[in-house]
């Protein structure tokens, strides 16, 4: 009979962008320049001003954002920004099936054991579900996400918690017994603000960040990420699934 409590390991909810893959840069930022481009707009987001672009959560709602802030009239830069999302995420989907994306180092083999120890796996992101399952699938084709919770899922984007919300209802859980994964200070307010501990995994855009809440914050899934860090021990080995079960019953 597998341990009830709340203590115990009874779930592992990850994020997408930036923590199963490094996506944002060369994935969602040249889309939104190809889109752009489609549009005979003169835009294009370097990177890094994309990484200052990505504290709007949600790819149509950071493309409204910047439209506006290029003078374009709210009503028509909503129809502009809708437009322009979906000439988006068909440039994302072709550049998911042009095998680009790849897992970031050592998360596949961290998912391959946790579904071998029966811990189910779940996914809560802001990413639209046009593209999640099939990002997932192209990386990940041997793993089951019992639940998947996209951003439109949702009526509220992270920093909310309702993503996390929902993927523990969803999975039959309270907060207690699931552990959240990382990348971004939105993310990690928004497994918060669910009562859940959170790892962050630092990502490209996120290493300078702060992360306060966080239950430990790791560059990298790898053992040689994490023994150089100032992580707790029980990480040095890198993100195990006895760290995650570290992680959970040290939670509150
Ligand atoms: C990251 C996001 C998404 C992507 C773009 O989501 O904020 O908006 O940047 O994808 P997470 P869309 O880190 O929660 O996975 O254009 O589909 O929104
Ligand atoms: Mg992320």
């Amino acid at each position: 009979m597998p341990d009830q409590s709340a203590a115990s390991l009874r779930a592992v909810i990850f994020d997408v962008d930036g923590t199963l893959a490094e996506t944002e840069r060369d994935g969602h930022r040249t889309a939104f320049n190809q889109a752009f481009r489609d549009h005979g707009l003169p835009y294009r987001w370097g990177v890094d001003e994309y990484g200052l672009l990505l504290r709007t959560p949600g790819g149509r709602q950071r493309l409204t954002r910047y439209l506006a802030e290029q003078g374009h009239h709210e009503i028509e830069a909503q129809a502009l920004a809708a437009g322009l999302h979906r000439a988006k995420t068909d440039h994302f989907l072709a550049w998911i099936r042009g095998r680009a994306a790849r897992p970031r180092p050592g998360v596949h083999a961290l998912l391959r054991e946790l579904q071998h120890q029966g811990i189910p796996l779940a996914v809560a992101t802001t990413g639209s579900s046009a593209w999640v399952p099939g990002l997932l699938t192209r990386l990940f084709a041997d793993i089951r996400f019992a639940v998947i919770v996209t951003g439109d899922d949702v009526a509220r984007l992270k920093p909310d918690p309702h993503a996390y919300q929902l993927a523990c209802s969803r999975l039959g859980l309270g907060a207690g017994g699931a552990v959240a994964v990382e990348d971004s200070p939105p993310g990690l307010a928004a497994a918060i603000s669910a009562g859940l501990p959170c790892l962050v995994v630092t990502s490209a855009y996120t290493r300078d960040d702060r992360f306060p809440g966080a239950s430990a914050i790791v560059p990298g899934y790898l053992a040689t990420d994490t023994a150089s860090a100032a992580v707790p021990g029980f990480l040095r080995a890198g993100v195990t699934v006895g760290a995650l079960r570290r992680l959970r019953a040290a939670a509150p």
